[in-house]
């Protein structure tokens, strides 16, 4: 017989305790009828427990993330774009005695790179404005080291920039822009004067191009003149002109996750003390170098390493910054484009289908015993929902009764971020038959954790929070089967 287990019954609220027993009647019903007339007995039809569309707030624990960073948290992947006249020079850094007439591209294509960004599931583009050499892809009116001076711009006349806030704008893209600090070609650079002269072109970037959502401030070249920022005018200056824009890396908002490999280390707390909600970003790029160079066509990631980055950047609670360059003719290139394509197929294919959804949850403690934070609103696969565990509660169970055996090998679990980090460490298991098997471990979940691990099949799963910060809740813990996937690296 199924739904014997007490203990788990005993948790849920009066209206879930109707449903299951309308569902254990009609499933005796069906056992009966068949067991008469000698017919297989038919797999009980699996609906979806009701559940609230929002879950009351409970109180937050330490830092919150502000509106904007809950709203960049949740875009979780963005397309990272280098272009510049490295393109044309091959080099990774250049130095600022590049001759702008070397700015030369075919015919950049803006649309395009925001329809691959799209297609391959990216919400927003961060695109090299200047980087360190001091080459600026705007028409700057404070340096005549920027596109104005190449032949190609007096062909044209074209803002590149511009060209991609629009693309954006059509294609339902958010813009950021990567600004280098570090200028090895203005000559005021290493003076105090310098920062008027950035102030002014960062200016031109806040007030000519729509709406930003990330001002990316690389931290290369520190060490050099950077004690000479001042970083508190670049900062209010982007709060004045652009307030809902993040600031990353040499910045308040977003952090460097401290690699370039788009591997996120564990644990990893957002907030970094009680009042400063400072999250991570994983910066990486799909081939070798940041910038195109014709020899890197052939080192292009491979849908296995795109994997394996998405799984420990976006699964390790970091949001991804994914670079691909575009090449001298101003386009993204095919083989990257492929691989992009691959790897979105395999993503959508994974999470198409939570198994979760239809399981009954149940835990050892729920906050008041009310049905606003109750377990099955952290396998209802809806964003707004979560369960929640009285203040005193640290550590907890949550178990889901699948209701069938159930393949899967990818685990996705989150917490409602808004109101702070909790969970420090847990485990999750499922059940043999005869004993809880380990499966997958874990420290911080945050934003979204994700676990890929071989192959499981069974009618039971839990997770068992062993430590937690303050009360735990937990936003989503789905289940999935990812097919045809190399060998899980993370677990
Ligand atoms: C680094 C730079 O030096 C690289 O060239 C690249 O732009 C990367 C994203 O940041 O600090």
């Amino acid at each position: 017989m199924f739904y014997t287990r007490t203990r788990a019954n005993a948790h849920l609220p009066a209206a879930m305790r109707t449903y299951l027993i309308i569902c254990i009647l009609s499933v005796s019903a069906i056992t009966l009828l068949s067991g008469c007339n000698g017919l297989v007995e038919p797999t009980p039809s699996l609906d979806v427990l009701p559940t609230p569309d929002v879950s009351e707030p409970i109180p937050p624990y330490g830092a919150v993330p502000s509106p904007q960073q809950l709203a960049w948290q949740q875009m979780e992947q963005n397309l990272f774009i280098h272009f510049g006249i490295n393109t044309f020079t091959g080099r990774e850094w250049g130095d600022g005695t590049e001759d702008p007439v070397l700015f030369r591209p075919k015919n950049p294509d803006p649309k395009q790179w925001a329809q691959v960004a799209k297609e391959a599931g990216f919400n927003g583009i961060v695109f090299t404005a200047k980087h360190h050499e001091g080459f600026a892809l705007w028409p700057t009116e404070h340096s005549d080291f920027s596109i104005a001076r190449s032949p190609w711009y007096d062909e044209n006349g074209r803002d590149i920039i511009k060209e991609l806030a629009e693309a954006c704008r059509e294609t339902g893209l958010k813009l950021g822009l990567y600004f280098s600090p570090w200028d090895r070609y203005e000559p005021t650079y290493g003076t105090l004067e310098y920062n008027d002269f950035f102030v002014a072109q960062l200016v031109e970037l806040l007030t000519n191009y729509g709406p930003l959502f990330e001002i990316w401030f690389d931290g290369a070249g520190e060490g050099k003149a950077s004690h000479l920022y001042d970083l508190k005018r670049y900062h209010s200056i982007v709060r004045e002109y652009q307030p809902d824009a993040l600031i990353a890396v040499v910045g308040p908002d977003i952090r460097w996750v401290g690699n370039e490999n788009g591997i996120a280390p564990q644990p990893l707390w957002s907030a970094e003390n009680d009042t400063w909600w400072y999250p991570y970003e994983c910066d990486v790029s799909i081939r070798p170098g940041w910038f195109w160079r014709a020899r890197e066509d052939q080192s292009v990631k491979s849908l296995d390493e795109l994997l394996d980055i998405y799984y420990n950047s976006v699964g390790k609670n970091c949001v991804l910054l994914l670079n691909v360059p575009v090449n001298q003719e101003g386009v993204i290139p095919e083989p990257d484009v492929q691989s992009l394509m691959e790897w979105r197929k395999v993503l959508d294919e994974t999470f198409e289908e939570n198994l979760a959804l239809t399981g009954i949850a149940s835990a050892g403690n729920t906050r008041e015993g009310r049905e606003t934070w109750a377990p099955q609103n952290a396998i209802d696969g809806k964003k707004t929902t979560f369960w929640a565990t009285d203040d005193s509660v640290r550590t907890a169970t949550l178990e889901i009764d699948l209701r069938q055996k159930v393949r899967f090998n990818v685990i996705e679990l989150a917490e409602p971020i808004q109101y702070g980090q909790r969970i420090a460490a847990y485990r999750v298991e499922v059940w043999t038959g005869k004993i809880w098997r380990k499966v997958a471990r874990g420290t911080t979940i945050g934003y979204k954790r994700l676990h890929r691990l071989n192959p499981v099949r069974t009618d039971r799963v839990r997770i068992v929070i062993e430590e937690s910060r303050a009360n735990p809740a937990l936003q989503d813990f789905s289940l999935y089967e990812a097919k045809g996937q190399g060998i899980p690296r993370d677990y």
